[in-house]
């Protein structure tokens, strides 16, 4: 005869708040099982990605791809990670949605519908890299709390809409402006309507910026609800939780924004290098602006086998925030020596720039491919970790694929 565990009473209690109601019969639960009702909807078909990403956290959502997922050149939906501080919104009226540009440093206030945003003024097209500040958290250590993102929180998606810039001016930007700050329509987590999951901004020369746009498309269609219909922020090159998604209105701000997420150690590094471990003063933090550069190779896949008569050839991106790549190169012997790889330019301003190199492997056996980028400031990538910081942001340490050669 099978025994059957029953739920603790603690735990169905606990079940019933999340629920909203109390479990008839909830003593006779198996232990370990979970209510439908509390169980996850299938991410993968509710925002239309691909079963090889890989999902962080549930609440909120959070997903990053694979290296090997991101070897497209311009990111398709189905391989963009998405990060979410709080809860997407439930319901998204297209119609009624409007933008609300106020603050300090504006001329005015002033409300635009979605339709006014589009017929007004001119539309642009930029394919632009956005990268997590915390991707590539997961490596540091000690480590820091947040998602444990490995490398998959970058995209470069082709994003269309209108420049922040047309906007702000035809509101009319007062002389004392220093930064914008964004509010979307997503909800903290708590539900508490008082609170914002995450409100951030940039300094106006960032605002300014041809590139800096309200975007209403990505690829072509309309953005995917994740990732900020109908309308985004969308500032590449910078940490990309300045560019916020489901936007509803546009603060011009006399001074630095000090919105939810823009104080304490949130998106702030230690302004001098600090010993792993220490503790950083608020004020000794400095806010992230421009991405280092970095690079990942998109194929092949880590773990690939090849034989060694033919010479594997490796693809990949690099991008390194405002700067432009100057250059890649790869290792094949632990970074002992470095040889060039082709680097492409990239399709305007602030995309990644797409790398290859064929590489030809001495003997049989396994082998390691690095790839390093540099900077047009002369900058490159550290090998294996750049300094330490409380909350593990700016990781561009070289990414390292392994081979084996039969
Ligand atoms: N309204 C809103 N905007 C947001 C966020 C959010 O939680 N809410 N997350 C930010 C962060 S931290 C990142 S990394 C990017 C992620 O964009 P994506 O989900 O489209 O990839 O959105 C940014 N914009
Ligand atoms: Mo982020």
């Amino acid at each position: 005869m099978q025994r059957r565990n029953f739920v603790k009473k603690a735990t169905l209690s606990s079940m019933a708040g999340l629920i909203g109601a109390e479990i008839v019969f909830g003593n006779l639960l198996p232990k370990g099982y979970r209510p439908l009702a509390l169980q996850d909807p299938d991410p993968f078909k509710m925002f239309d990605k691909d079963p090889e990403m890989v999902v962080l956290n549930s609440k909120p959502w959070n997903m990053e791809a694979r290296a090997h997922l991101l070897n497209d050149k311009v990111t398709p939906n189905k391989f963009m990670f998405i990060r979410n501080n709080g809860i997407i919104p439930e319901k998204i009226d297209v119609q009624n949605w409007t933008l609300t540009i106020d603050g300090e440093s504006a001329d005015q206030t002033k409300t635009y519908s979605l339709a006014e945003l589009k017929s007004k003024f001119k539309h642009h097209t930029y394919q632009l890299t956005l990268e997590c500040g915390g991707n590539g958290r997961s490596e540091f250590d000690p480590p820091a709390k947040g998602n444990q993102w490995t490398i998959g929180a970058v995209s470069c998606a082709e994003w269309t809409g209108v420049r922040l810039r047309d906007v702000l001016e035809d509101v009319g930007i007062g002389s004392d402006a220093v930064y914008v700050g964004y509010h979307g329509a997503d909800m903290h987590l708590s539900r508490d309507p008082n609170k914002e999951p995450i409100s951030r901004g940039v300094p106006m020369q960032k605002a300014l910026q041809d590139e800096t746009l309200l975007a209403f498309q990505m690829n072509g269609e309309d953005i995917p609800i994740a990732h900020g219909h109908p309308l985004r922020l969308v500032a590449g090159g910078w940490p990309a939780s300045v560019s916020g998604k489901w936007i509803n209105r546009i603060s011009i701000r006399n001074k630095e924004h000090d919105g939810e997420k823009m104080g304490g150690s949130s998106y702030r590094v230690p302004c001098k290098p600090v010993a792993p471990g220490e503790k950083v003063k608020d004020e000794d933090m400095c806010v992230i602006e421009s991405m280092p550069v970095k690079s990942l190779i998109t194929y092949p896949k880590s773990g690939a086998t090849f034989p060694k008569s033919k010479s594997l050839n490796i693809k990949g991106h690099a991008w390194a925030g405002e700067l432009e790549v100057s250059k890649v190169e790869y290792s094949i012997d632990f970074g002992s020596t470095w040889a060039p790889c082709t680097l492409e330019k990239p399709a305007n301003r602030l995309a990644w720039q797409h790398f290859s190199a064929q590489i030809r492997f001495p003997v049989v056996g396994y082998y390691e491919v690095w790839a390093r980028a540099t900077d047009s400031n002369g900058k490159a990538q550290p090998m294996l970790l750049p300094g330490w910081n409380p909350k593990g942001y700016l990781n561009n340490a070289c990414h390292r694929i392994a081979v084996k050669v039969t």
